[in-house]
């Protein structure tokens, strides 16, 4: 072996030995700092969206009520009505007809939803509203329904601030009723759409005593005197009309 290619394997065999004694000690440095820094536990990841869970129960006798309308909305715009105002359109085409599509679709919000059907006397609704996490300061909610065997009962829950709920906390309302003040409350044959008449929703004139939303007086009904009334006992409310509760999931 030449003098030249010996001192070349000589010089190898001291590179691998350090490689392999590096190799090692990292091992080494590896296996202790795992024994030192126990594994931090991993943060789930934050959610993107704030998720609320509408329930909404009929309370009356004989009053189905149509497809809600719900929205999320900024607590600090118009609210949909105001006692002593005029109704919009939308508000009184839901009110005299349930149909709530125009509502849905005028009224700014972040989040908003369609009941799929009416909810029926003693029956229950759920929905689900999913807010972007980015737009979730100063929240409010608004639901708005037609007490469809009525000339133009509506009940609602009215812009209320929902900005303190916590994740898992809920509030419930127990709701009144409203007149829209946009059609006269005759409880005639033909002037009111639920199953007590099966008559027209939605009329553009407005001839009620004031034109301006109310509590509502109650109805009158055929059982009461009121001779020429679609209406009996049964489609009577004395007491609240819905039973409205916002969970807030997450
Ligand atoms: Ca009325
Ligand atoms: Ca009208």
């Amino acid at each position: 072996m030449s003098k030249l290619l010996s001192n070349k394997l000589a010089a190898a065999s001291i590179i691998f030995a350090a490689s392999v004694l590096s190799a090692c000690s990292d091992n080494n440095n590896n296996s202790n700092a795992q024994a030192r820094d126990p594994v931090t536990p991993v943060a789930p990841p934050e959610p993107v969206t704030l998720e609320y869970e509408v329930s909404v129960s009929n309370l009356t006798a004989g009053q189905p009520v149509s497809p809600v309308a719900v929205f999320v909305h900024d607590s600090t715009q118009d609210k949909v009505f105001n006692i002593g105002s005029a109704a919009s359109p939308a508000l009184e085409i839901l009110a005299e007809g349930g149909d709530n599509s125009m509502l849905l679709t005028d009224y700014e919000s972040i989040a908003k939803a369609s009941g799929d059907s009416p909810i029926g006397p003693g029956s229950s609704a759920t929905l689900t509203l999913q807010v972007p996490v980015e737009v979730s300061a100063g929240l409010a909610f608004t639901l708005v329904t037609m007490l469809v065997n009525t000339n133009d009962a509506f009940s609602a829950v009215n812009g209320v601030d929902i900005a303190s709920i916590e994740p898992g906390q809920s509030i419930s309302w127990s709701t009144p009723s409203y007149d829209s003040g946009t059609e006269a409350n005759l409880e005639l044959a033909g002037t009111i759409p639920g199953p007590a008449d099966g008559g027209e929703g939605f009329n553009a004139v407005r001839d009620d005593v004031n034109d301006q939303v109310t509590m509502h007086g109650g109805v009158v009904t055929s059982a009461d005197g009121l001779a020429t009334s679609v209406l009996g006992e049964q489609h009577r409310w004395d007491n609240p009309v819905l039973r409205v509760t916002i969970n807030r999931v997450r």
